[in-house]
């Protein structure tokens, strides 16, 4: 019609040209400020590790796909890239191969940029920031300094990893089996002081706020949140001392099982608890004990399945209701950060505390029974699930038998809070944000450390404290140690000499903002343009990994409050619609060799055999020929050595092949399992997109529009698919997000129109009118080829919008109805559907087949409409 179009569907021609349009003209750019509908899609923005894996891809095609449906609405869509370019792997590198971190980041940048634009992804790039830059972290620095004047930000002393060879600070995940990764020496821990963020102020809120979420954010998400903030509702017992010269305070635990107090047969403490420091002086052989419990781990998950280790400390403190003497033991399954770092032991009803008096040989008294029975069952050496029950009532505990868990928690309290005894207490899980890392590639804490004042914010004027960049880090410690010209500095306060803090902030620090600064990237005058922020935020759809589902969201939720109380933004909440994607899996293979050592194979040097239904059946090295054994599905990962590098996936098929495969393949949020059968089946749905097209375009159809009155059958049956195809996949991509059945809509709406025979210009009509409709619906998931395609026809995909779904065309013109004589069916008619029942009486004893039965005249004459008539004679 237009320009001679190929025949032939080849990727590697049109797509360069029509991401070249896209950049000329400009067409995924928006305004920090725009009137109509608007929304924001974002997508995690990626670590610039070196290049894409497959986690991005699917990530960003989901995100794209979004988009483009929300453009076709005609709505303005931002949607953002960036890069979350500060973090360990860039000093690696720069040890590795003695590049400086930010040349590593920039080089990286710029390879995953050019990736990202050939995966043709609907992105405004005027907007790209990296926030290894001085424009960014300006003002991470300056809301810094806001929260540290408020008190939001504290310093104080925590532990750290330190390797005594390399002189460094260690983070976790450069501590292998105690030893440093790279000097392989034993780590020590050393106490430092760090800042930390008073997360904690805003537990209550992170929590109640989830509420709001319910209807957007995965149920699994918000019950990980919730998780982690974890709020409890107990109450503090203190436990006299027995011998107050050597204690004088009391042992205060917390509880959430008030209800089981008189089962207390020992209180145990953690380690660095004050009393086992003050037992510890009267009995020094406590000292290695207490040693030993400062190297493990410091992780609860650890503490709760490591082994039960504890010793007694000889002191004893008075149960608060009997006054009899209790023994304290130091426990290794205390923590010292939670509650008072100290619990009162109820063997009988505490899965730990029956471990550790099991091998200790404590005693065992249960207080609470189901039936409110001091029951026979009982078993003091097997514990059973029911012991741990809240259900149930008080027995064995004098005046408090017979008692609930409300009425004991009320009874006891009653009874000690007089006393000072007890009180109610919330406690939470949550712990404040320790933001100091002692390392060069991060952005500096604006601090500056005064002999004289001591800690003093950076003034904001000078601001921002710029991070050099010309720096090759070597391992031996944090580069900023051994630069004057970047620690040696003036104090704004007395203007005397002083030091310039050299740690630089935790890299989730970055990316608990980012979101608000894409909607004003540019601005010079603080973190976002308050009618850019108006405009854009809250996110309306946030795409990511289930991996980021705890730390990363529950800082940027935090974030988002603190920016909110500083006037930066509104609204309590960042992200208003949250996708979790699932993983990406690809098959694995080995060899396993006589001491069971497995080499991988990467599924790409495989040749597999695979029967009629894509089953795998054998698989070969193809390096050698040999056979490797077929490991079986698995999360991509460099471990297994399965990761398939999706450039060679859209060098081979194209973009919109990638993109197509991976929303087809399974929905968003379920693991997507890789198959070369699968893209080749996206790419043979496109191939056939494309000659379907291409051939009609060949035929030179008169152009008349549709006359609905004046339609053959099957064009009314094709127009009612079309139509019904652009109310599902609507559907199924806007509220569902089940992108895969959207596809599947397309991909028999492709069917139709091919067993559709265009006899007249009005079959001609229809046809055209559902192709157009195909590649419009095709278009957020093969953008590339829609576009192309779709000029044919003199229409502008990125100008179109989404036809409306024409009601008329649901709705079936003619029905059958069956005739029945006396309950007997003799014949069928096909009617139009809004036919009187007069007309259809007359026309059903008209039928030559029905007229043989009608022997007299009719005794009753029944209709079911739209089903049936029954004549009775
Ligand atoms: C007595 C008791 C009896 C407990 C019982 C449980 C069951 P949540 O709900 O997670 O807040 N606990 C208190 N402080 C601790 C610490 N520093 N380290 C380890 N455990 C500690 O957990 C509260 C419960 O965890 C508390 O209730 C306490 O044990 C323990 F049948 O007190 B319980
Ligand atoms: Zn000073």
């Amino acid at each position: 019609m237009t320009t001679h179009i190929d025949p032939e569907y080849q990727a590697s021609a049109i797509e360069p040209q029509v991401q070249q349009d896209w950049e000329n003209r400009k067409i995924f750019k928006v305004a920090d400020t725009v009137e109509g509908k608007h929304r924001y899609i974002l997508s995690m923005f990626p670590y610039p590790s070196g290049k894409l894996h497959m986690g991005h891809v699917r990530n960003y095609t989901i995100g794209d796909v979004i988009s483009r449906f929300h453009r076709l609405k005609g709505e303005s869509v931002l949607q953002p890239m960036g890069w979350d370019a500060f973090g360990l792997p860039a000093e690696n590198a720069a040890i590795a191969h003695k590049v400086a971190p930010a040349k590593w980041t920039f080089e990286n940048i710029d390879y995953m940029r050019n990736q990202l634009k050939k995966l043709g992804l609907a992105i405004d790039w005027d907007r790209e920031f990296a926030t290894c830059t001085p424009e960014y972290y300006h003002w991470e620095q300056w809301l810094f300094v806001q929260l540290y004047k408020k008190g939001l930000i504290y310093r104080k002393l925590s532990t750290v990893n330190w390797d005594p060879v390399d002189q460094t600070v260690l983070a976790n995940e450069q501590v292998e089996n105690g030893r440093g990764w790279r000097s392989g020496a034993l780590v020590e821990k050393r106490d430092i002081p760090m800042y930390y963020f008073r997360i904690t102020d805003y537990a209550q809120e992170l929590l109640d706020d989830l509420d709001t979420l319910k209807d957007g954010w995965p149920q699994q998400v918000l019950t990980m949140q919730r998780n982690w903030i974890g709020r409890s509702e107990g109450m503090e017992i203190t436990f006299p001392s027995v011998d107050t010269n050597i204690y004088a305070d009391g042992l205060m635990v917390y509880t959430t099982r008030p209800d089981t107090l008189m089962g207390v047969t020992y209180v145990a403490i953690a380690a660095e608890h004050p009393m086992a420091k003050k037992a510890a002086e009267l009995n020094p052989a406590l000292n290695d004990f207490i040693e030993e419990c400062r190297h493990g781990s410091v992780a609860e998950a650890d503490l709760a399945t490591a082994e039960k280790k504890g010793i007694a400390t000889g002191l004893f403190v008075k149960h608060p209701v009997t006054g009899e003497q209790v023994p304290v033991w130091i426990a290794n399954y205390v923590l010292m950060s939670y509650g008072s770092g100290a619990v009162m032991a109820v063997p009988a009803h505490d899965e730990r505390d029956f471990e550790f008096a099991n091998k200790f040989g404590l005693n065992i008294k249960q207080v609470i029974d189901a039936k409110g029975e001091s029951d026979a069952d009982f078993d003091i050496t097997t514990w059973q699930d029911w012991y741990g029950s809240k259900e149930g009532q008080l027995v064995n505990s004098g005046e408090f038998d017979g008692l609930t868990f409300q009425q004991a928690f009320n009874a006891f309290t009653e009874k000690l809070a007089p006393q000072q005894l007890a009180n109610k207490k919330v406690q939470f899980r949550l712990r404040d944000w320790g933001v100091s890392r002692q390392r060069y590639w991060g952005c500096p804490i604006p601090m500056i450390n005064c002999e004289k004042c001591g800690q003093v914010t950076v003034p904001e004027e000078q601001l921002p404290v710029v991070l050099p960049t010309d720096v090759v880090p070597d391992g031996s410690g944090n580069p900023l140690n051994k630069m004057p010209e970047f620690y040696e500095t003036k104090c704004p306060c007395c203007g005397g000499d002083a030091r310039r803090e050299t740690d630089t902030l935790d890299t989730f620090v970055e990316s608990s903002w980012y979101y608000a600064r894409y909607a004003s990237p540019d601005f010079t005058d603080g973190m976002v343009k308050p009618e850019a922020a108006q405009t854009w935020l809250p996110v309306n759809q946030y795409i990511g990994g289930v991996e980021h589902a705890i730390l990363h969201l529950l800082y940027a939720r935090f974030f988002h409050k603190l920016m909110r109380d500083e006037g930066v933004v509104q609204g309590n909440e960042p992200f208003a619609n949250l996708l979790t994607q699932g993983m990406v899996l690809a098959d694995t293979f080995y060899r396993e060799d006589a001491s069971g050592k497995k080499t991988w194979f990467n599924p790409a040097d495989v040749e597999l055999e695979r029967d009629e239904k894509g089953r795998n059946l054998s698989a070969k090295y193809k390096a050698d020929g040999q056979t490797v054994i077929i490991g079986g599905q698995e999360k991509m990962s460099k471990s297994k050595n399965n990761g398939v590098d999706p450039q060679a996936i859209i060098d081979q098929y194209g973009a919109d092949t990638a993109r197509v495969f991976m929303m087809f393949a399974a929905p968003p949020d379920q693991s997507l399992e890789w198959s070369d059968a699968g893209v080749e089946g996206a790419n043979r749905f496109l191939k056939r997109v494309w000659r379907l097209t291409t051939s009609f375009l060949e035929k030179d159809h008169s152009n008349v529009e549709i006359d609905t009155t004046n339609l053959s059958k099957d064009a009314q049956d094709l127009r009612r698919k079309v139509h019904e195809t652009i109310a599902k996949v609507a559907d199924d991509i806007e509220r569902r997000h089940a992108f895969n059945t959207a596809i599947a809509a397309q991909m028999e709406l492709l069917n139709a129109i091919g067993k559709f025979d265009v006899q007249s210009d009005q079959d001609a009509a229809v046809a055209r009118e559902a192709i157009i409709t195909l590649l419009t619906l095709l278009s957020p998931f093969a953008p590339h080829l829609s576009q192309t395609l779709l000029t044919q026809f003199t229409i502008d995909l990125t100008q179109t919008i989404l036809p409306q779904v024409d009601q008329s065309a649901l709705t079936r013109n003619t029905q059958t109805i069956v005739v029945q004589v006396n309950g007997k069916l003799r014949g069928k008619l096909e009617v139009p559907v809004d036919i009187s029942k007069e007309d259809l009486l007359l026309q059903a004893k008209a039928l030559p087949e029905v007229q043989q039965f009608l022997t007299g005249p009719t005794k009753k004459e029944i209709v079911v409409p739209n089903k049936l008539v029954n004549l009775v004679v």
